[in-house]
């Protein structure tokens, strides 16, 4: 608890350029969270490492990241909102927890497999070890809830272990956290293969929707969005290409997916691809106006930075000192 409310935590990568499917999945979420939390909203530029990536480009898309999370509506007062690089306590924590992991843990989970088998020519152990920063990053902050995507349930699981692992061994150190996943928009697939999830990572341009595209290009992409032959709108499985886009739609205006069945009732695909396509646009070009405003206030971000930063150090230390004295390290002189 701080300040007599729930801690929340969340980050997302600065690699490739947003997606509906964060914005939708993560940061939708997050802005109607930021209220009743005290939040966390974490950049997290160490995790980015674990594929190799172009320092300028970082550097730069971290910024637009972190410009990104206030342009979506999270308040960079009320909440504290930095780049996991600025609070060293990140990488300490995540040393420790490492000798309280074990290589069989890591092996299984399922985002190692996907990335190796996607950067076969650089497995590093960063990338072995990447759920271990990720458990370090939310229990830093004694956090009681994670809203993620479906696809981090498993490194929240792996997380929720560390921690009362650590706890069974040195008393109640870690506060154990929990999962939030969005109703709708928790899983947004690729529109080019609905069988796979929307990501910033994909070679596919059609197949995802940057939050920077413009209207056009994103109402291009949803009338080329790869759907069926059973020619009815309907949300079931057998489907998964306009169950997709009935989750998009939905997620958007805020309505269940029954209530998107009921107003497309007798209508064809190509008409209700480009209501989703105008929905997704007109949603968007809200965002991008801000971001761009936010972008051109160099000095009132910069300030932001700073600050947050040595705020989320104060709360990440506290924690650091408690489990660095449990295993027994030498305590500081003051
Ligand atoms: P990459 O493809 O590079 O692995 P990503 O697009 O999966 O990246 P992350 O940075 O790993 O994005 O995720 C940021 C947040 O967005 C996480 O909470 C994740 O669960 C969520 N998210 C990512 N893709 C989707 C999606 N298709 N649908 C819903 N949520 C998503
Ligand atoms: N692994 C997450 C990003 C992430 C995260 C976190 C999310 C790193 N640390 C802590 C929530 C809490 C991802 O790939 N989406």
């Amino acid at each position: 608890m701080i300040d007599g409310k729930k801690v929340l935590f969340s980050g997302m990568q600065s690699t490739g350029n947003l997606t509906l499917g964060n914005y939708l999945g993560a940061l939708k979420n997050w802005v109607s969270l930021s209220d009743e939390y005290q939040c966390f909203y974490c950049v997290v530029d160490e995790h980015s490492i674990t594929v190799r990536q172009d320092p300028a480009t970082l550097r730069k898309r971290a910024r637009s990241l972190l410009t990104l999370y206030i342009a979506a509506g999270i308040d960079p007062v009320k909440n504290v909102l930095y780049y996991q690089s600025h609070v060293s306590a990140h990488a300490e924590l995540a040393w420790i927890l490492n000798c309280y992991t074990y290589m069989g843990e890591m092996s299984r989970m399922t985002q190692f497999k996907d990335k190796s088998a996607k950067h076969a020519d650089n497995i590093n152990v960063g990338l072995f070890a990447y759920p271990v920063l990720m458990a370090a990053d939310i229990l830093l902050f004694q956090t009681d809830v994670v809203p993620v995507g479906i696809d981090q349930r498993q490194h929240l699981e792996i997380t929720r272990d560390i921690a009362e692992r650590f706890n069974g061994i040195y008393g109640d150190v870690f506060t154990i956290p929990e999962g939030y996943y969005g109703k709708v928009g928790a899983k947004i697939m690729s529109l080019q293969d609905p069988s796979k999830k929307m990501s910033k990572s994909d070679e596919n341009p059609n197949g995802s929707i940057y939050l920077m595209d413009d209207r056009d290009t994103i109402i291009r992409k949803f009338k080329r969005a790869v759907t069926d032959s059973v020619g009815c709108i309907a949300y079931n499985d057998e489907q998964p290409g306009i169950h997709n886009l009935i989750d998009i739609y939905s997620a958007c205006r805020g309505i269940t997916p029954e209530e998107v069945v009921k107003e497309f009732d007798g209508r064809g695909y190509g008409e209700f691809k480009i209501a989703v396509g105008e929905t997704v646009a007109d949603m968007l070009a809200s965002l991008q106006k801000e971001e761009a405003r936010l972008t051109s206030e160099k000095a009132y971000i910069d300030g932001i930075i700073k600050e947050n930063a040595e705020r989320a150090a104060y709360y990440a230390n506290k924690t650091l000192r408690k489990v660095q004295h449990k295993i027994g390290f030498p305590d500081r002189i003051r």
